[in-house]
């Protein structure tokens, strides 16, 4: 039995490993977020592997004879197995939770020189604020520069909505009166797609951005060439944002981060 789980579990392993699932990789974050994904497959596959080979055992084993009409044993339970069966997929889940834990912490650490962008999402659009640009506003099309760290503040100005750009591997959602940001080093030039991830309305499907990853100098000059601002209101909402925040904060005695906006 043994053999059998480490057959199934190995040949299960090797072939889910040779899909592409997430497809190409563009940010610094994208290589520890597949291998922990790899080591879920490998884990999930033995898992399956033992299930299957107990449930086929029992099959095979506890078949009824032919002609055997009656009902089986009245089994009252089995304390110790349910103990095992409790503790180990405890350990294994903590033991995921834990290395999950570690990986995201890794990669949403800050650097000193981080570069901010203000993502303004609405039914059914993405605009982009450049806080270090004089606050220039780009429309549908989001660019950064390569190899840089990008701080996302992510604001929703109607419903909830979630930022993803599929290469990058992080998700995060944007929502109405709280305040969440993305944390990406975009590593490989190119265009990609941002998708919006969480169902906000009849357009839904179609509220995606273009993401351009360039050079620094590419940036720079694609930064002077752009000439609106973002419009007041999109502004305004920030402002009021942070000030119902912290007079909340002031109300309730400083609970970091539950800023709720009051119409
Ligand atoms: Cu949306």
């Amino acid at each position: 039995m043994v053999l059998a789980v480490i057959v199934l579990g190995v040949i299960q392993s090797v072939i889910l490993l040779q899909f592409d699932w997430f497809g190409g990789e563009a940010s610094t974050a994208a290589k520890p977020i597949d291998t922990l994904m790899d080591v879920t497959i490998v884990l999930s596959s033995f898992i399956f592997a033992i299930v299957c080979v107990a449930l086929g055992y029992a099959l095979i084993k506890w078949r009824a004879k032919p002609g055997d009409e009656g009902d089986g044993l009245p089994i009252h339970g089995n304390t110790r197995l349910e103990i095992i069966w409790t503790i180990i997929p405890v350990i294994i889940v903590l033991g995921l939770a834990g290395y999950s834990w570690a990986v995201l912490n890794d990669v949403e650490k800050t650097d000193a020189d981080a570069m901010h962008v203000n993502v303004y999402a609405q039914q059914f659009a993405w605009t982009f604020g450049y806080p270090e640009e004089g606050n220039k506003w780009s429309e549908g099309e989001l660019h950064v520069p390569v190899d840089r760290q990008v701080i996302f503040d992510l604001q929703a100005q109607d419903v909830i909505h979630s930022f993803w750009v599929p290469e990058w591997r992080i998700k995060k959602d944007a929502v109405p009166g709280l305040s969440t940001d993305v944390v990406v080093t975009p590593d490989k030039i190119g265009r990609y797609q941002l998708i919006c991830t969480e169902l906000c309305g009849i357009g839904h499907t179609t509220m995606r951005a273009t993401v351009v990853v360039e050079s620094e100098a590419d940036y720079q000059a694609w930064i002077k060439k752009q000439s609106q601002e973002v419009p007041e209101d999109l502004l305004l909402t920030k402002d009021q944002f942070y000030e119902t925040q912290k007079q909340n904060e002031e109300k309730s005695g400083g609970i970091e981060g539950s800023g709720v906006i009051e119409e």
